[in-house]
């Protein structure tokens, strides 16, 4: 399957500055020079690696020129795939992209599977499935906590330290089947042997707690802004998005639906939902509006509740407050500019142990601790970490880790009953298994299938 030579639009589709068609295999700059036809000197065949050159690129059947491009040549290994790659760059027009991509077709390449590249370059040796995995994390990245945890994962952060614990699951399943195999000359693991897996376990646990964190950073957190009518949580909204989204007025129960919108806060990726404001008497479709509101609280990581400080805190308040029962909130004191002092013990009342703040929507004060306060929750109950320290930013790690974790306690626990140690070596091996699955080294192929579908073409 690797002896084949691929090609795709590896940019998006649309009008851009450039559009890129990448080509990856043995044949690239055989194929790619049966498009390319250098303005001058020799042809793309000799030209060195890591070069550039300018030229016209044409139809192989008809010789019909297609576009002015440039042709960078990468020789295997140093390339993305670890291949032969060239890379024609292309005026950017999908017009244009499509025909070069259709000419290269022509010349004999073969349309690339979604993340082909990215699984060549695993093949190749030039990635684990772990920083493979990174580069899907890097492309999807609505913040900068998530993309710079992602750029970690794909300089081999978390595959370090998966194959630190990995080896020395290794080093107690030889001690174990050593024992197994000869039992006269090695004899029973000793407790060194199983203070090792205890560490092991130790490690284990360490990596699955960073996912709730990696989970955050991957996928971002939803926040839903609810309060009484008028308090000025569609205000709140656009100043967040510095964009006039929803429509404020001083008409109490202006909004009636729920408006979403993705925006960063305090550094993460946040998908913010404005609803519309509680009260009892309301009627129609705005008792409507707020059964959805209700429902978009309850599904919400964190909810902003929204008091007006020129009203101060009200009975109603308190009465959202509770229904909201134990979900993580931040009550965010509004209109700060409209009052000569903001009373902030009724707020401190209202927020329990939750934090509170003090905003202005009209003139932005306040919404940098806003951001800092959302963090600092949602953040919260993590233990500091290093900042290179590897966290689990996908599910498909922590489940395996998860499952490596499962078979260790069991092989601890068949140690301690003094179970037979060929059983505890299956544990054993069942946990290596686990764990090699993340960096790819016990991975089948139709984890790799499932893995790599999930890349866009031309990746
Ligand atoms: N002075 C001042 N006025 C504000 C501030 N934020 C909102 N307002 C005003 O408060 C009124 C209500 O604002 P909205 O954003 O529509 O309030 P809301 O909570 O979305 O109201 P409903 O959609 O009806 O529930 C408008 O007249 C806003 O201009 C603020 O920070 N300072
Ligand atoms: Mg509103």
């Amino acid at each position: 399957m690797l002896e084949d030579t691929i090609a795709a639009i590896s940019t998006p589709l649309g009008e851009g500055g450039i559009g890129i068609i990448r080509i990856s295999g043995p044949e690239a700059v055989k194929v790619a020079s049966k498009v390319f036809k250098p303005k001058r000197g020799a042809p793309l065949e000799g030209t060195a690696s890591h070069r550039v050159r300018l030229g016209l690129a044409l139809d192989p059947k008809t010789g019909e020129v297609l576009d002015e491009v440039l042709a960078l040549v990468m020789r295997a290994p140093r390339s993305y795939t670890a291949e032969d790659v060239v890379e024609l760059h292309c005026h950017g027009g999908p017009l244009a992209c499509a025909r070069v991509l259709e000419a290269v077709l022509k010349a004999g390449a073969r349309l690339a599977e979604p993340g082909e590249f990215t699984r060549r370059a695993y093949l190749n040796g030039r990635l684990d499935l772990a920083q493979a995995e990174a580069v899907l994390n890097i492309i999807r990245a609505r913040s900068r906590a998530g993309l710079s945890a992602a750029v970690r994962q794909l300089e081999g952060s978390l595959s370090r330290r998966v194959r630190e614990i990995k080896d020395a699951i290794v080093g107690v399943l030889a001690a174990v089947e050593a024992s197994i195999d000869f039992p006269e000359e090695v004899g029973e693991p000793g407790t060194e042997v199983r203070e090792r897996l205890g560490k092991v376990r130790e490690d284990l646990k360490g990596l699955l707690a960073t996912w709730e964190e990696g989970k955050i950073l991957s996928q971002g957190i939803r926040i839903a802004l609810v309060g009484r009518p008028n308090v000025g949580k569609s205000s709140l909204l656009n100043a967040l998005l510095k964009e006039e989204r929803a429509i404020v007025s001083d008409i109490p129960g202006t909004t009636r639906d729920t408006i979403k919108e993705t925006l960063q806060l305090g550094g993460l990726a946040c998908e913010l939902v404005d609803t519309a404001g509680w009260r009892e008497a309301a009627e129609g479709l705005e008792r409507m509006g707020i059964a959805r509101s209700r429902e978009a609280a309850l599904a919400a990581d964190l909810v902003l509740l929204v008091v007006d400080l020129t009203v101060g805190v009200t009975k109603e308040d308190r009465e959202i407050r509770e229904s909201l029962k134990d979900k993580p909130l931040v009550v965010v004191g509004n209109k700060v500019d409209a009052v000569a002092r903001a009373e902030v013990e009724p707020l401190k009342d209202l927020a329990g142990s939750w934090p509170w703040v003090v905003v202005s929507a009209k003139t932005g004060a306040g919404l940098e601790e806003l951001g800092s306060k959302v963090r600092g929750l949602v953040l919260s109950g993590q233990a500091l970490r290093a900042p290179d320290e590897p966290l689990l930013l996908r599910e498909r790690h922590k489940v395996a880790l998860e499952r490596a974790l499962e078979h260790v306690e069991d092989a601890l626990a068949g140690w301690s009953e003094g179970l037979p140690w060929d059983l505890i070596s299956i544990d054993l091996r069942g946990a290596w298994e686990a764990v090699g699955e993340i960096t790819g080294e016990t991975a089948q192929d139709e984890l790799l299938d499932r893995i790599f579908s999930e890349f866009c073409l031309g990746k």
